[in-house]
């Protein structure tokens, strides 16, 4: 049965460019109920761990840079088929094949600069939720 949690990361960039506000909008119209919200920044270990599975990948190195490089939010977001569902409303990774008015094809700029993280299982999902908020975070 699929699950009904998905983690998301608005980030970096996106805050600094004020997009957290039109990008929260979005999550909402699309029927996502927030249960966690915080604003926070990564520190370098804490990046590292979060994407550890791309550790052998050549952009590893530019993206603990660029996660790091100023504040993220952080979000679980509550719906059916929260994980697909959620992959659906953000697009493709890479900005420029997001299918159109998907969150990446609006508000990315590049393949790392996405605008926004979505988990990719329900495993995950629940692995990134609790790398972020406590029970008592949790609403
Ligand atoms: P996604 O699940 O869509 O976030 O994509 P991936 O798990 O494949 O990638 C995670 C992050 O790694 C992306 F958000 C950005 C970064 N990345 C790059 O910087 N370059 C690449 O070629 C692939 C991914």
């Amino acid at each position: 049965m699929a699950g009904n949690i998905t983690l998301t990361m608005i980030k970096p960039l996106s805050v600094e460019k004020g997009l957290a506000g039109p990008i929260l909008a979005k999550i909402n119209e699309a029927g996502f109920r927030i249960a966690a919200l915080k604003m926070t920044r990564l520190t370098q270990d804490q990046a590292k761990k979060f994407y550890e599975v791309h550790k052998e990948r050549p952009f590893y190195k530019d993206l603990v840079a660029f996660m790091t490089s100023g504040p993220i939010m952080a979000a679980i977001l509550e719906k059916e088929n929260a994980v697909e569902e959620f992959r659906k409303l953000i697009g493709s990774t890479d900005p420029s094949k997001a299918a159109l008015g998907t969150i990446r094809a609006l508000y990315g700029t590049s393949v790392e600069k996405n605008a926004v993280h979505g988990s990719d299982s329900d495993e995950n999902a629940i692995i990134e939720s609790d790398f972020f908020f406590s029970r008592l975070e949790r609403h």
